[in-house]
C-alpha cells in the first residue's frame, strides 16, 4: 500500500447530506431474495453503500444546483442549449451538437446513420448498450482491444484499451474496408476495468482509418478520467492541462456519443457531437422522432445547464486526480489483502476478479452475479455484475457470450463517498473472501431476451 498522504484529501466541502439506512443482516438477506438476487432490482434505499454505477449518481456542485434555477424551459431554442453547445464546443472541439437524453440515445441516432445492414463495427471491447444499438442496425460487432484487455492480471500495461491495429489490419483484409460503417474506440474501457487507451495509439487508429477511408468515431463516456491517465502514464503528457489533453484526444475523432451523466458530472443527459454537417443535419431530423427538438434532445434546459456547468468542472485537476485515486485507494486496500481485482485499477471503478474469488464455481454458475449478491449480503454494498450474465448471447447461435472477464465492478459514484466509505467497502470484501468458499452459484427463474442483466432473476443452485 502507498504512503497514506500520496492519496489526495477531498477537493470540496460536503454542504448536503442524505442519510441512509442500515439493514441489518436478516433484513438484507430477505431483499435480496425478493430482489431476484440481482443487485439492480434491489431498493435503493435498502443500501448502506450503493456502487451499483457512477452513472447519474454524481453529486452535483454548488454552482451546478444554483444553474438548474436558471433554466430556461423553451420548447425551442433554450438558453441553456447555447450554453451547453458552447461548452461541448470549446471543451471538446466539435463542431456540431445534438443533445439526447443519455449517452444510448446518442448511440442509437449514431447507430442508426452511420450503420447498414451487413457492415462490421470494430471496438475496443463491447459495451452493453453501445454493441445492442450497433448489432439492432445490422452491424456484425468485432472486438478489436490488445489482448492484455482480456487478462485481469496483467497489471504491467498501463494502456489496456489500447486498440490492436494488427486486429484491424485483418478485418480490413477479411471483409473490406466499405464494410467497416465506422470505428468505434472508447476512452476508457469500462468493461475491461476502466482501463485507459494512450494518446499515441488514438494517433495510430486515426492514421489507419485515414489511409483507407473509414471513420473513427468515439465512446467518450470517461474522457475526462482517460486525460487523467494520460498526464500520469503517457511521455510528453505531464505538464499539458487536462482540458489540453481532453481536447486533444477528440481531435482524433469525427465526432463522439457521450454519456454525461459519467464525466460531465451531471445525474441526467447526453449528446453526439460531430464535424460533418451533413451527418449533423441527419441527426436533427432523427432526434425529434426519438428523443426531443434538436435543442433540447430529451433534456430539461435545467439539466442542460448544470450539464454546461459540469462539463468545466469535469476538467479541474483537483477534483480528476481525487477521483481516480481514491478508485486506487479502494484497491490497494483489496490488494494488500489478497483480494484477486483486475489490475490495474481503472478510474472509475475497482473489479473483483469473480472467476479467482470463487474458483469452485464454473462460469454457468454465474460467478460474479453470485458475488455481488453475497456482498449486499455481507455489508449493505451495491456492487453490479459484469461477466456472462451482461455479455448476453450471440446473435446467431444463442448461446451465452462467454467473457474472459467474468468481474463485480464496485463503481465510485463521483464526490460522494469518503475514503472511511472505501475502507468499510474493502472490510466487507476482505470478509467475504476468507469465507468465500461459503458463496454457492446461481440459476436463472427469468431471463429477458435483450440486455438481460436489467431485469434478470436467479435462485440459488
Ligand atoms: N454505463 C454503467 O453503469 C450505465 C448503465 S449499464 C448499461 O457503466 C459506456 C462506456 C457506458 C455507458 C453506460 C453508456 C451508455 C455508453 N458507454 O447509460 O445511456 O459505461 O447514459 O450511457 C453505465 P447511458
Amino acid at each position: 500500500m502507498r504512503d497514506l498522504s500520496s492519496y489526495p484529501a477531498e477537493p470540496f466541502r460536503i454542504k448536503v447530506v442524505e442519510v441512509p439506512k442500515m439493514l441489518d443482516r436478516p433484513e438484507r438477506e430477505k431483499a435480496i431474495v425478493e430482489a431476484g438476487y440481482n443487485t439492480f432490482l434491489l431498493n435503493s434505499e435498502d443500501c448502506y453503500i450503493d456502487l451499483l454505477t457512477d452513472s447519474g449518481t454524481t453529486a452535483m456542485s454548488d454552482q451546478q444546483w444554483a444553474g438548474l434555477m436558471v433554466g430556461d424551459e423553451a420548447y425551442g431554442g433554450s438558453k441553456n442549449w447555447y450554453h451547453l453547445k458552447a461548452a461541448v464546443q470549446e471543451y471538446y472541439g466539435f463542431e456540431y451538437v445534438t443533445p439526447t437524453h443519455q449517452g444510448r440515445g446518442a448511440e442509437n441516432l449514431l447507430s442508426t446513420l452511420m450503420i447498414e445492414e451487413g457492415q462490421y463495427v470494430p471496438m475496443n471491447m463491447y459495451f452493453t448498450t453501445t454493441r445492442y444499438h450497433q448489432e439492432k442496425n445490422g452491424a456484425t460487432f468485432v472486438d478489436v482491444i490488445i489482448d492484455e484487455g482480456h487478462d485481469s492480471t496483467a497489471k504491467d500495461v498501463p494502456f489496456k484499451g489500447n486498440i490492436d491495429i494488427a486486429k484491424l489490419e485483418k478485418l480490413v483484409a477479411e471483409v473490406g474496408a466499405e464494410k467497416i460503417a465506422y470505428i468505434c474506440l472508447a476512452v476508457t474501457v469500462n468493461l475491461a476495468g476502466g482501463q485507459p487507451v494512450s494518446m499515441q495509439n488514438m494517433k495510430d487508429v486515426r492514421a489507419f482509418a485515414d489511409k483507407h477511408g473509414i471513420k473513427v468515431f468515439s465512446d467518450a463516456t470517461r474522457c475526462v478520467e482517460n486525460a487523467y491517465f494520460i498526464k500520469k502514464r503517457e511521455k510528453g503528457y505531464e505538464n499539458k492541462t487536462i482540458k489540453e489533453i481532453l481536447k486533444e484526444t477528440m481531435s482524433y475523432f469525427d465526432g463522439c456519443t457521450m454519456s454525461g451523466k459519467k464525466d460531465c458530472l451531471v445525474n441526467i443527459g447526453g449528446f453526439l457531437a460531430m464535424n460533418d454537417e451533413d451527418l449533423y443535419n441527419r441527426s436533427r431530423e432523427l432526434v425529434v422522432v426519438y428523443e426531443g427538438m434538436p435543442s433540447y434532445g430529451g433534456m430539461a434546459g435545467r439539466d442542460m445547464e448544470a450539464m454546461a456547468i459540469g462539463i468545466k468542472e469535469s476538467v479541474d485537476y483537483n477534483y480528476i486526480e481525487h477521483r481516480v485515486e481514491q478508485v486506487a485507494y479502494l484497491a490497494d486496500r483489496l490488494l494488500d489483502a489478497g483480494v484477486p481485482i483486475v489490475e490495474p485499477a481503472g478510474g472509475h471503478a475497482v473489479f473483483l476478479d469473480a472467476k479467482r474469488f470463487l474458483p469452485h464455481l464454473t462460469q454457468d454458475d454465474f460467478p460474479a452475479q453470485s458475488l455481488a449478491a453475497a456482498l449486499y449480503v455481507e455489508g449493505g454494498v451495491r456492487a453490479m455484475e459484469r461477466g456472462i450474465i451482461s455479455a448476453g448471447r450471440d446473435k446467431i447461435t444463442g448461446d451465452h457470450h462467454r467473457p474472459e472477464l467474468e468481474l463485480v465492478r464496485l463503481t465510485i459514484p463521483r464526490r460522494v463517498y469518503t475514503y472511511k466509505h472505501m475502507d468499510v467497502i474493502a472490510d466487507a470484501v476482505i470478509r467475504l473472501y476468507e469465507k468465500r468458499d461459503e458463496i454457492k452459484g446461481l440459476e436463472f427463474v427469468y431471463e429477458p431476451p435483450m440486455l438481460r442483466f436489467f431485469n434478470a432473476r436467479f435462485k440459488i443452485k
